[in-house]
């Protein structure tokens, strides 16, 4: 495993909440899969992590999460569970967590305005936009603090930290202003995003190497020119998730426009060619003029991680560290996916190292 060395101390902030959230299962093409987004990664991340500073978050208002999300959202999770929970579905079938079966697509309204639901089976369907992203009752209190985790790392920053790593579990990419999905409910870096934008950086970057398209980060900032999106990802046009978004010619609208870019990459893409595209998305990012830096951390394009065919090693991550952490910005560094526990620690550590040794 990789140990972080003395030079590169970056302070990791986390919550023994974000434990809370047990998803169990996703239910993938109709048939109910073990979750890979499970609570065991906290706990390897945190030892891979050792001897780094660690903080716990402080609690925020909800004045940023605010601006990212709908208030319906916001609503509906904190609540889905026990409104869940004292319904009949436990009994009924079993299932005692929140899951959609109905989805309000164009295809079922064809233009008539609808009435908005009233079951909460059906209701679930109007914010999830999958199957795979379960609501149980930890959810809301682990997602809350991952948000928690994420501003407390931008306070670091705004205090004079040049790097703090938020270890933010459940992830958040995934998730849009009105919608939750690919295992996120609550989208971490794009409040982190807001929270630099708050403490007077005009210009923020988000740069994502998660090896899935932040769809949700992508669309929150779709019409923003003060904060650019830039993505490195397995190609959804070789039929990966997030399948509609993420492909080369998406690159913002309004004022947005030229804000957002993708580097959509072919299944069996190892370090070098990925190390190029994350060198692509910083000269970007260094000619767009920002003076802060997010970074969405998935390390699921590592070559053992179940969730994605890219091949990324620890060398990888770490050479992409440097590159990002090149660029010199104050940064906050959000975590994402990654799902192979045994490794996840060690890619995360080397990201790191890279990312404070530039
Ligand atoms: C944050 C993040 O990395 N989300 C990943 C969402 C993509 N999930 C796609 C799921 C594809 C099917 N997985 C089958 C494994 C069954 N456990
Ligand atoms: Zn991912």
């Amino acid at each position: 495993m990789t140990r972080l060395s003395t030079s590169s101390t970056v302070p990791v902030v986390w919550s023994a909440d974000t434990r809370l959230h047990e998803p169990k299962h996703e239910i993938w093409v109709g048939a109910a899969t073990p979750a890979v987004e499970v609570p065991a990664r906290v706990d390897a991340i945190l030892a891979a992590l050792e001897g780094l500073p660690l903080h716990d978050a402080t609690r925020h208002d909800d004045t940023l999460l605010a601006a990212v999300h709908d208030a319906g959202l916001l609503e509906f999770l904190a609540g889905a569970a026990e409104a869940w929970a004292a319904g009949p579905y436990a009994e009924l079938v079993g299932q005692d967590r929140v899951v959609p079966y109905f989805f309000p697509t164009q295809a079922l309204t064809q233009g008539m305005t609808p009435t908005p639901p009233v079951a909460l089976h059906a209701r679930t369907g109007l914010w999830c936009y999958d199957t795979m992203t379960l609501v149980g009752p930890g959810t809301w209190t682990a997602a809350r603090s991952a948000v928690d985790v994420a501003l407390t790392a931008v306070d670091l920053v705004a205090a004079g930290e040049r790097t703090a790593y938020a270890l933010c579990r459940p992830p958040g990419h995934h998730a849009t202003r009105a919608g939750y999905g690919g295992s996120c409910y609550l989208n971490n870096a794009a409040v982190a995003a807001e929270g630099l934008r708050s403490r007077g950086h005009e210009r923020v970057a988000v740069v994502d190497v998660d090896a899935h398209h932040g769809n949700g980060t992508q669309a929150i900032f779709w019409e923003r020119a003060d904060v650019v999106y830039g993505s490195v990802h397995v190609d959804p046009g070789a039929g990966w998730f997030p399948h509609l978004f993420g492909h080369a010619g998406e690159t913002g609208a309004g004022p947005g426009a030229g804000a957002t870019r993708n580097e959509p990459l072919p299944e069996g893409t190892g370090d070098d060619r990925w190390v190029e595209a994350v060198e692509a998305l910083a000269d970007w990012v260094r000619a767009a003029g920002c003076s802060a830096l997010v970074v969405s951390l998935g390390v699921d394009a590592a070559a053992d991680d179940p969730e994605s065919p890219l091949l990324v090693t620890e060398d990888g991550y770490r050479r992409a560290g440097r590159v990002l952490g090149g660029l010199g910005l104050p940064s906050v560094v959000v975590q994402e996916g990654g799902y192979h526990l045994p490794s996840l620690g060690g890619l995360v550590a080397s990201y790191l190292e890279g990312h404070a040794g530039a």
